[in-house]
């Protein structure tokens, strides 16, 4: 039972913890914070639980790391007795287990679903949050988890004539329920990341013709997605405790199968190398693929034997070499934008019913009553979809309106990029939590287990404070530097801070340009964290 208190006038209900999003991580917080005897709620804009997983449910929507990792560590019963179909989940499976989770814990009854968060604001004189939501409800709490997602804010380029469009249109990361018929209609697909590059062929197979309008193309290796057998979840199942303690000592908390080559792709003859890529590309899939050699991700000449091998593939799978040549990278190293994984996606554009546009060349410029015109010609369609990609990592906590101290903004505080110390914190916003925030793995390490990691380490410190008699605990500018120093400094080593995408915030006009995540990987990542715990919190503000 939560209590109320009055609050400029409105009654706002009471908490120890007000959480933030029911997707993984937010489910996972509230269930511990239930455990813990806590008073806890948890606020979520969507009417169903499983965050990325409700709201990404376009055909194709599949996750790229193996099922039996990207699930919950928590409970042994759960993980016993789950069963997956396919070695990487569809949408519907992961938004199955999402509800499955959440009916198991019971957490139902502390979720505020259709509720979104528009405001928070500090009060510094009690130390606490206050939470307002677009509906008019109000929360108060001591402390704040936001567990609002990485890829939460959709991004819908700012084209002229949007409302004259007499058809239908839909971002991808907003697809309804109820599905979309496309058959025998003339689609158009805008954006060819790893979610336009999985969409592509489900649309190929029912629409009448589908138009890809393609920017910059992306590197695509094969998912080699297939069943899972129950001999192979058995031989995980029983040995589930030693590869959760594994996946945590590895950089991305992913365990890879054996990838034989630990070797620089220079140790190999020509002849050497092409076959051992051969037998890599046939064997594996694409994320342990670019994982064939030591150097590829930090020696742009290796990096380009590898990409040519890659493009060399796209041109063998794609009968029109003019769309083939259209569909290879070629202006930024493998490896640099996240790299997709399909399952049929070049040999799409073979179909008669496909056609490859160049926006690149001839970008679009308005969108039509009846469909798109580019700076060359017009195409006429029943439906566009917008696989535009995200206001990824800072979108989500920006979009909330959050309030600090002396009442400073978290988005002049992150006008320049975001500050933090680990993606967990942000000075000037005491006792509010990220989970998977900028400047932490996240999407570069697998989210669930790290979700669960970051929440346990959230609740120590909680613990602490409480212990301590401590009402409020933030990061400091000294404190982000330094963690922002360790973000450069293993970034510099990358290729993903020379490119331009998402991850660097370069896909949002005027978003100020910073590698959003921490790329030092999780177990070096844990050890900070766990450190600054078992000292004690020295060097965090406290009061
Ligand atoms: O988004 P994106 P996404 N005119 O930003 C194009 C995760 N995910 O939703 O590259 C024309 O990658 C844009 O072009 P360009 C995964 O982490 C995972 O596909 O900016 N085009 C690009 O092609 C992934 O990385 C899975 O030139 C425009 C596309 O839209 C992340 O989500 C599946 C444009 C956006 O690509 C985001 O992927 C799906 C414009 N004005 C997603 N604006 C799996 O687990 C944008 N574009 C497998």
């Amino acid at each position: 039972m939560s209590t109320s208190t009055p609050e400029a006038g409105r009654t706002a209900e009471r908490f120890d913890v007000v959480v933030i999003g029911a997707g993984f991580s937010g489910m996972y917080a509230l269930h511990r914070l239930r455990q813990q005897g806590r008073l806890a709620v948890c606020l979520e804009a969507g009417d169903g639980v499983g965050g990325t997983w409700y709201w990404n449910r376009y055909p194709g929507a599949r996750v790229d790391i193996e099922s039996m990792q990207y699930s919950y560590s928590f409970d042994d019963d759960l993980q016993q007795e789950w069963s997956w179909s396919e070695h990487f989940s569809p949408q519907p499976d992961l938004e199955a287990y999402a509800n499955h989770v959440a009916d198991r814990f019971g957490l139902r009854e502390d979720i505020r679903f259709e509720t979104r968060v528009d405001e928070l604001t500090f009060d510094e004189s009690a130390d606490e949050w206050h939470v307002g939501t677009a509906s008019g409800e109000r929360f108060v709490a001591r402390h704040v988890i936001a567990a609002t997602g990485s890829l939460d804010v959709s991004n819908v380029p700012d084209w002229p004539g949007l409302d004259r469009f007499r058809g239908e249109a839909y971002h991808t990361s907003r697809w309804p329920k109820e599905g979309v018929d496309l058959a025998g209609k003339r689609v158009g697909l805008i954006g060819t990341g790893s979610t336009g590059i999985q969409i592509t062929p489900e649309v190929a197979a029912v629409a009448e013709h589908l138009t890809v309008f393609q920017r910059t193309p992306n590197f695509s290796l094969p998912s080699r997605n297939r069943k899972l057998d129950a001999e192979y979840q058995q031989e995980w199942k029983a040995n589930y405790p030693e590869r959760r303690k594994q996946i945590l000592g590895t950089h991305g908390a992913v365990l890879m199968s054996n990838v034989a080559e630990q070797r620089s792709i220079f140790d190999y003859t020509e002849e050497e190398r092409e076959e051992v890529m051969e037998r890599a590309w046939n064997a594996r899939n694409g994320l342990e693929f670019i994982r064939t050699f030591t150097d590829t991700s930090s020696d742009p000449k290796a990096n380009e034997i590898l990409a040519e091998f890659v493009r060399n593939k796209i041109r063998s799978m794609v009968h029109d070499p003019e769309t083939a040549e259209l569909l290879c990278p070629k202006t930024y190293p493998i490896g640099g934008k996240r790299i997709c994984i399909d399952s049929g996606y070049y040999e799409t554009f073979n179909r008669d019913n496909v056609s490859l546009v160049d926006v690149r060349t001839h970008p679009i410029e308005e969108v039509t009553e009846s469909g798109l015109r580019t700076s060359e010609s017009e195409y006429d369609l029943d439906v566009i979809i917008f696989a535009t990609g995200f206001d990824a990592m800072t979108g989500s906590m920006l979009r909330m309106n959050v309030t600090g101290v002396e009442g400073a903004r978290l988005a002049d505080h992150w006008a320049d990029g975001p500050r933090t110390v680990f993606g967990l914190m942000t000075a000037g916003f005491p006792n509010l939590f990220m989970v998977h925030g900028p400047g932490s793995p996240s999407v570069l390490a697998q989210m669930i287990t790290t979700g669960e990691w970051q929440v346990d380490w959230i609740l120590r410190t909680i613990d602490h404070l409480e212990e301590n008699e401590i009402s409020r605990f933030g990061a400091t500018p000294a404190q982000e530097s330094e963690w922002a120093a360790e973000v450069d400094t293993t970034a510099s080593r990358t290729m993903h801070s020379r490119t331009d995408s998402w991850y660097t915030g370069a896909n949002i006009p005027g978003k100020p340009r910073a590698l959003l995540m921490y790329v030092g990987g999780f177990q070096r990542y844990s050890d900070w964290c766990t450190r600054a715990a078992d000292e004690g919190y020295t060097g965090f503000e406290k009061k």
